[in-house]
């Protein structure tokens, strides 16, 4: 058998794109919940709605515009948001958790709401009916053996948090996620054991979705951003082992793969300069507990200082991860000089287009080689277990006459990528023990807010402008995956 006894077999939603229920049992708002829907194909971005101090009421692009110092995001009531009903996991989490098990899961991968906890974030007290909710959730996937695998933070800060202190730019957020983190180890002690910290680190703090206003221009609050979500996943897991020793705690990175354009040693090393920044420096952060070098060189060469609290530091040490995780959808090229070559589009990251590859509807690299590379260098590099938690192919999906959606392109997709996988632990030893690819049941996308860029295996009726029952089908490659699981990643032919 090539994949180990016990692998994790399973899928990957967040609650802000899956759960809807955005005001329901008490919970707060999110800066996510503040997102507008998009349109990828067309290249229409999502925006937030602003408040500026003087009053006037505007919008911002989130890809693309500063949001300036002091403005507030708001939920405008003329306008759809595609996340406050999304694919209504809130009032079908029975029915759907029955359909992964069905689907041969043993770990299902969701994130939890802060603000379903916390509704601003920093309340005195835990929102009772928030803490509820998940406890149903995890106990039922444990009626089927499905080990709840949770997302602590997965682009969902408190709206208060962000409008009120800049979100991760302040050190009061810190403090706030530590005491939710507290408050959800002791709630689900013996309910939930693995655990990711904060999704794609790597990205986080480059997006107003975290609330660090001025960030594409303000450096500085972008790296006292990134020094507190280090800070915040260090608490989270020092905090889960102090717990419960049982806790398997793990980081989570947007890890595409990445290569020279060319041979020419110029772009070799250009690669090498933007694999640090990009991805390397934050896996080894959490992995190693200090700065790396090239990090510390960049932070002097800028003049920033980080403003650091007595035993940082050493917390930084303490908390280093159990496990590496990461989300791979696709890879990239690096070029010196990349002026007059053709850009890429990715999952967050944009490099240029490798002429060997081809690309999804939207524009991003398939490439199903650049996880094995990935896989043989994270674990060259920490020798850690590792898991792949976010995978998969983004597509338009149309329902047969027979009833039924023919995802053939996507269920290549994912034969190709296990494939790799395979060859990775077979032949190359490393050790990977868990699969959980992304948005198992359609939901709605991060990067452009479309409910028709669709991932699942199951599929919800649901579209762009909030038309549908809500109804789940099973696709064809429902049945793919099941074989598959069932037979431990043995069973991969189409
Ligand atoms: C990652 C996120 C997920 C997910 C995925 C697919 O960045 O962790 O939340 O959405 O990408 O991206 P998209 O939804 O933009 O297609």
């Amino acid at each position: 058998m090539s994949f180990p006894k016990g692998f994790l077999w399973g899928g990957a939603t967040a609650a802000n794109q899956y759960e809807g229920g955005y005001l329901s049992g008490g919970k707060g708002l999110a800066v996510a919940d503040t997102l507008t829907g998009g349109d990828g194909i067309h290249g229409i971005h999502r925006k937030f709605y602003i408040e500026l101090p003087d009053g006037t009421k505007t919008t911002v692009n989130n890809r693309t515009e500063e949001v300036p110092a002091g403005a507030k995001a708001y939920v405008d009531p003329d306008v759809y948001y595609p996340s406050h009903v999304a694919t209504d996991f809130y009032h079908h989490w029975k029915e759907d958790i029955a359909l992964f098990a069905e689907m041969g899961f043993n770990v299902y991968r969701l994130s939890i709401n802060w603000t379903r906890i916390f509704p601003n974030g920093d309340d005195e007290e835990p929102n009772e009916e928030g803490l509820q909710f998940y406890e149903d959730v995890f106990r039922e996937c444990h009626k089927y053996g499905i080990e709840p695998l949770v997302t602590l933070y997965h682009f969902d800060c408190p709206l208060h948090l962000a409008n009120e202190y800049d979100g991760w730019v302040s050190r009061h957020t810190v403090d706030a996620f530590e005491k939710y983190c507290r408050t959800v180890f002791t709630r689900y002690k013996g309910l939930v054991k693995y655990w990711l910290t904060i999704n794609e680190i790597n990205i986080n703090a480059n997006f107003m979705m975290n609330g660090v206003h001025e960030h594409l221009t303000n450096k500085k609050n972008v790296e006292q951003a990134r020094w507190h979500l280090f800070i915040g996943s260090a608490k989270a897991v020092t905090i889960g082992h102090e717990i419960d020793p049982d806790n398997f705690i793990g980081l989570m990175i947007a890890h595409g793969a990445s290569y020279p354009y060319t041979c020419d040693p110029d772009d070799v090393m250009a690669e090498v300069i933007s694999a640090h920044s990009r991805k390397w420096f934050y896996g080894d952060v959490q992995c190693r507990g200090y700065y790396p070098e090239y990090k510390l060189k960049e932070l002097e060469r800028e003049g920033i200082e980080i403003v650091k609290e007595a035993g940082d530091d050493e917390l930084l040490k303490k908390g280093v991860v159990d496990f590496y995780s990461f989300s791979y959808y696709s890879s990239s090229a690096v070029a010196a000089h990349p002026e007059n070559i053709e850009g890429a589009e990715g999952n967050q990251e944009r490099g240029l287009k490798n002429p060997y590859l081809k690309q999804s509807e939207w524009g991003w690299t398939v490439d199903p080689v650049g996880l094995r590379i990935n896989l043989n260098q994270i674990y060259d590099r920490y020798h850690l277990p590792m898991m792949v938690v976010e995978n998969g192919l983004g597509a338009l999906d149309t329902i047969a006459e027979d009833g039924m959606i023919h995802d053939d392109y996507r269920i290549q997709y994912i034969h190709d990528h296990i494939v790799e996988m395979k060859k990775a632990v077979e032949i190359d030893g490393v050790n990977l023990i868990g699969y959980t690819p992304w948005g198992h049941i359609d939901l709605v996308s991060a990067g452009t807010g479309e409910m028709r860029k669709r991932y699942g295996f199951i599929y919800v009726d649901m579209d762009d402008d909030g038309n549908g029952d809500l109804h789940r089908e099973r696709k064809k490659s429902f049945y793919y995956i099941q074989r598959v699981y069932k037979s431990n990643g043995e069973d991969l032919d189409i």
